[in-house]
């Protein structure tokens, strides 16, 4: 049988003829109900005192979304501080399976890291002529439009919250941040449209926001400008707001993209990010509403001559200054990159920059630069390193939490490579617990997914599949040689001499920007101590980010004791190699549904197509500016 994701119902089937107590209402707990009845459970009063009970579950225990799990007497107890408490602590006996049900253990203590834990969509409404119906979905149509419509299949919408649900995922925001046709009117007219995916969420512990354009006063309200100091403007923003929290009294907010890649902003009127995110803050304020407001602001129509333009600096150039300016509900939305999410980049320094701004870290589940979801390639690993820097994990934790661009479309298997699923997977589970290990993570998904049969070959293919790529990939951290526009694939100079400010600056000498403050665009300045110092030098930059910082020539000898010239040869060639070695392993496979096995098999021989290709052009190009050969030998064009 196909396991289209996990949870499928053998996953709960140590609930089967369970009873339980459920001490909570309302919708959440309702779920939870739901859940253990479906699952063959029964849920009991628990009162008469002759029923001998196996799990007994109730919220109201202290705050929040924390929950402890306790094995006493026979009886498994979860004791939740809220109703989402009381669906995580559900999940997590889910999770256990049988062992729930063991051997009577002491109270463990759960509790999120992250308080807010949120899903973006980039869903168009209608199908936009470039972009299509998901702009870098790679997942089939939309879950929640069609064609310019609300989808017909609700029912889907409410198995995706489950799924995220599982995961601890508590918000999502149900459009794209590049607003266009339709989509203007989520705020106003088709508002009913936002209700009933939020009728969907809700049930699950899943709030609903909505991504707005900064000139909908102009768009939708008939204004002459959206100037974010005027009274018209400020007055149209807070009754807009009060539509919302009319209809859907649990909304979220507003996510908001701003003076970037053509989106309008506050800039056009001379006002600063503060001033807009401050405005749309202002409007949802009285309803406990918060914008998300993005510091992706960078001008995209740059001259690749000048270099004092670095697109790595924009960021931090515009939004460090505001430190301090942001209102308690406005949350500064940060990539996690200074770029834009590439296979490798140093930490964002504007999430090190601002202690006095409510911060949420923005990753890319969506893999438009590590595979296109034809790749497989596990990102638990990237996301656990980032975290692991603990002041990064803690600036989230104590701003506003992790928000992650989503993979999940109308697709069969959700997330169009069925691998890709664990990313999603894994995502939740670190914005609950950013220390979780991501193998831990990957036999979770596996066991709920699949069954613990297939922990071994998805750890083999997985476990180094985005060291893979990065090895056949962009070298060194120096990232974008991928074709413009759709980004898949290799195309060494596709961006080079663009507007986009994406350089690598290849020439017969050498390769990488110089970021320095010595020689270069001064981007490391903007690094606190000891960074700013560790990624100025050559002798203390880590070698996977030595170009991003440094441009140097190809016999530059790394800290690995090999040349950057012997080095992107050889991880090209390793890096093919393991693609093809990912490939057979899924090959003895046995036991999977036949549909799935031939589809991720499709799928690896697109990806060893896909890594020989990216490893023949980069290495020719690099051995042909260079001149330098192999070392060992081997044959490059
Ligand atoms: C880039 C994508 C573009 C997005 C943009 C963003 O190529 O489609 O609109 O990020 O984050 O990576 O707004």
């Amino acid at each position: 049988m196909v396991n289209p994701a996990w949870l499928p119902p053998e996953a709960l089937r140590h609930l089967a003829s369970r009873r339980a107590v459920v001490r909570s209402s309302g919708p959440v707990a309702q779920t939870v109900v739901d859940e253990i009845t479906s699952a063959g459970g029964r849920v009991v009063s628990g009162e008469t005192g002759t029923d001998p009970i196996d799990l007994h579950l109730g919220s109201g225990y202290g705050v929040g979304e924390q929950f402890s799990l306790q094995r006493r007497d026979g009886v498994t107890y979860v004791r939740a501080g809220d109703a989402n408490g009381l669906l995580y602590g559900f999940f997590e006996v889910v999770r256990r399976g049988e062992a729930a049900f063991g051997a009577d253990f002491p109270p463990e203590e759960h509790r999120p890291v992250m308080r807010r834990r949120m899903l973006d969509h980039w869903d168009n409404v209608d199908v936009h002529p470039v972009m299509g119906q998901v702009e870098r979905g790679y997942s089939g149509g939309s879950l929640f439009w069609d064609a310019g419509r609300l989808t017909d299949d609700l029912d889907r919408v409410s198995t995706y919250a489950r799924l995220i649900a599982s995961t601890g995922i508590n918000a999502v925001s149900v459009n794209n941040v590049n607003v266009s046709g339709a989509a203007f009117r989520l705020l106003t007219d088709r508002l009913d449209d936002v209700a009933a995916l939020a009728d969907r969420f809700r049930p699950y512990g899943i709030r609903t926001h909505l991504s707005v354009s900064f000139a909908a006063p102009i768009v939708l309200g008939g204004l002459s400008t959206a100037d974010p100091l005027d009274p018209d403007v400020r007055t149209w923003w807070a009754d807009a707001a009060a539509r919302v929290y009319a209809r859907i009294p649990d909304f979220g907010g507003f996510v908001v993209k701003a003076d970037s890649e053509g989106q309008p902003g506050p800039f056009r009127y001379g006002r600063d990010h503060a001033d807009g995110a401050n405005l749309l803050a202002d409007a949802l304020a009285p309803h406990g509403g918060v914008v998300h407001w993005r510091a992706f602001v960078y001008n995209h129509r740059q001259d690749w001559r000048d270099r004092s333009t670095d697109r790595a600096r924009a960021a931090y150039d515009h939004f460090a200054p505001l430190d301090g300016r942001f209102r308690d509900n406005a949350v500064v939305q940060v990539k996690y990159g200074p770029i834009d999410f590439q296979t490798r980049e140093p930490v964002s320094p504007v999430i090190l920059a601002m202690p006095d701004t409510a911060l949420a870290v923005e990753l890319q589940v969506t893999q438009e630069y590590t595979g296109q979801q034809k790749h497989a390639c596990y990102l638990g690993p990237q996301w656990s390193e980032l975290l692991g820097w603990d002041r990064v994990a803690g600036i989230a934790a104590d701003g506003d939490g992790l928000v992650a661009v989503s993979n999940v479309g109308a697709d069969g298997y959700w997330t169009g490579h069925p691998l890709a699923q664990a990313n999603l997977y894994a995502f939740g589970r670190l914005a609950w617990n950013p220390r979780l290990d991501p193998a831990a993570i990957l036999d979770e998904w596996t066991d709920l997914t699949f069954g613990p049969h297939l922990r071994e070959p998805l750890h083999d293919i997985l476990d180094h599949s985005w060291r893979a790529y990065e090895s056949y990939t962009a070298p060194l951290g120096v990232g974008f040689m991928v074709r413009p526009g759709h980004h898949y694939g290799p195309d060494v100079d596709g961006y080079e001499y663009t507007p986009w400010g994406t350089y690598h600056f290849a020439d017969r000498d050498g390769v990488g920007v110089d970021r320095t403050r010595a020689t270069g665009t001064g981007f490391t300045g903007q690094y606190p101590e000891p960074w700013r110092d560790v990624y100025e030098h050559l002798d203390t930059c880590p070698d996977e980010l030595l170009l991003f910082f440094h441009h140097v020539p190809y016999d530059h000898v790394l800290h690995s004791g090999r040349t950057v010239i012997q080095h992107i040869y050889d991880t090209h060639f390793a890096g093919a190699a393991e693609a093809e070695r990912m490939r057979a392993r899924w090959h003895e496979v046995r036991t999977v549904d036949p549909d799935l096995h031939a589809k991720v098999a499709a799928l690896l021989d697109e990806q060893v197509r896909s890594a020989t290709e990216w490893r023949d052009q980069i290495n020719t190009y690099f051995f042909r500016k260079s001149g330098v050969p192999d070392a060992h030998g081997r044959r490059i064009h």
